[in-house]
């Protein structure tokens, strides 16, 4: 371990701020790494088998919560928060609203951003490399079994707020969360105390029930892993709730007073090819080369095409009946894979029980 006098190190932690500022960051604050509580809360939370199909969430559980057995010698970890947001909050509502055109998680709307964080953290790490010689760290962003949030509120960089995201009071919970493992015995910042009050607006709104227990998700029921992480069918009882968000859901995080003025998020995030406001027929339409080129580097690549195409036809089943949209479904049968199949059939079966005929859909 380095050896720094301690107004060297209180030194160290001025310098290390600023430089995380200087690399675009919003925050940055400093933890022990202490994460009992959250350990008890992850227990109970796997135990209720909320995780859903997350097996990595049930893995490495003392890996995530006692940071010197992920990484030896950790004795602090310097938290990073990057702000994405590019919207305005009308046009999330308005694509929400509109059952023609898809939503997106804002999230996903332009680069994906693990693999920039991690850059710039390996940035700071150099830094601190270049003032004061190597030093023991490893740089993380939803990377590794590591539990970013109470982190990231034991590092005074806001709360864990009831619809389980971290807040800032200021720019609400509109970012993404990073971290340096390191050696270091940096002088360590307050954790940050909870605002949420009587408030209950996110668990009201949340369109499956989610959030029915404040801080804590039942990830089974949640829109997010749903259309990211579920990785077979669709629940036929939670399709109708999903409306059109076909990727990911931010409506916890919409209603949340706390998001009200969030400021500009990092350029990397802007929302590219439409993708903040997309038709859901054309991109149904997407070939497989499409839905490549148009998520090349964006977070939806990760979903794969299949999954892409089953979200897709719950969303169009959730819309609005219409010829358009009965062609589009009948025209991806037997395309893709049966579970595709399946979600299509649902789909044109919905639209025909609100009036539209689901044209020929006997024939397959
Ligand atoms: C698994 C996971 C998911 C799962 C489960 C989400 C969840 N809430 O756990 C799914 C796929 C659903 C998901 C969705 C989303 N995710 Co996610 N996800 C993760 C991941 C990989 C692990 C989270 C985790 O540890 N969950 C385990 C449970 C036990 O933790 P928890 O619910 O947060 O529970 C804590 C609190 O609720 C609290 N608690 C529990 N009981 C009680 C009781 C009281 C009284 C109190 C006070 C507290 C309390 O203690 C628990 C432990 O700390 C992290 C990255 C990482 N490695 O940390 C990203 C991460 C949390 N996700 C992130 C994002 C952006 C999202 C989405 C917004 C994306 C989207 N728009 O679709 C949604 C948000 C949905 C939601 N309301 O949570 C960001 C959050 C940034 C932020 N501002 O907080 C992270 C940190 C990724 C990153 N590097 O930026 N995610
Ligand atoms: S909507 Fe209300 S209860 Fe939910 S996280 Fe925001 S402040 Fe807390």
């Amino acid at each position: 371990m380095k050896t720094l006098s301690d107004p060297a190190l209180q030194q160290l932690s001025r310098d290390i701020r600023q430089w995380a500022l200087d690399l675009g960051f919003d925050a940055v604050g400093i933890s022990t790494g202490e994460l009992s509580e959250a350990a008890a809360a992850l227990q109970r939370w796997l135990k209720k088998g909320w995780q859903g199909e997350m097996d990595f969430m049930s893995a490495h559980v003392q890996e995530r919560t006692q940071p010197d057995l992920l990484v030896p010698n950790t004795i602090r970890i310097i938290s990073v928060r990057l702000g994405y947001w590019h919207d305005s909050d009308d046009s999330a509502h308005e694509t929400l609203g509109d059952p023609e055109k898809a939503y997106i998680a804002r999230y996903a709307l332009g680069r994906d951003y693990h693999r920039p964080m991690r850059r710039r953290l390996q940035k700071l790490a150099d830094q601190i490399t270049e003032a004061i010689g190597p030093f023991s760290y490893r740089a993380f962003t939803d990377s590794a079994p590591v539990m970013e949030k109470p982190l990231g509120q034991a590092a005074g960089l806001g709360w864990i707020g009831k619809h389980t995201n971290l807040i800032d009071p200021q720019t609400g919970s509109w970012f993404f969360l990073g971290e340096l493992y390191t050696d270091l015995p940096l002088p360590v910042d307050p954790p940050h105390t909870d605002h949420c009050g009587t408030c209950s607006r996110c668990s009201a709104v949340c369109p499956t029930g989610a959030l029915d227990t404040p801080y804590e998700l039942d990830a089974r029921r949640c829109i997010a892993y749903l259309t990211i992480e579920h990785k077979t069918a669709i629940p036929e009882s939670l399709r109708g709730l999903m409306g059109n968000r076909v990727f990911g859901c931010d409506d916890c995080q919409l209603v949340c007073p706390h998001n009200g003025s969030p400021g500009k998020g990092d350029a990397l995030f802007a929302p590219r090819h439409g993708l903040d406001n997309p038709d859901l027929v054309e991109i149904f339409s997407w070939s497989l080369e499409q839905f490549e080129k148009y998520t090349n580097g964006s977070p939806l690549r990760r979903l794969g095409y299949e999954r892409w195409m089953r979200n897709l036809a719950v969303a169009l089943g959730n819309g609005r009946p219409s010829e358009t949209a009965t062609r589009a479904l009948r025209s991806r049968l037997g395309e893709i894979s049966d579970m595709v199949d399946e979600h299509i059939l649902w789909a044109l079966e919905r639209l025909d029980a609100r009036g539209i005929p689901a044209i020929g859909v006997q024939e397959y």
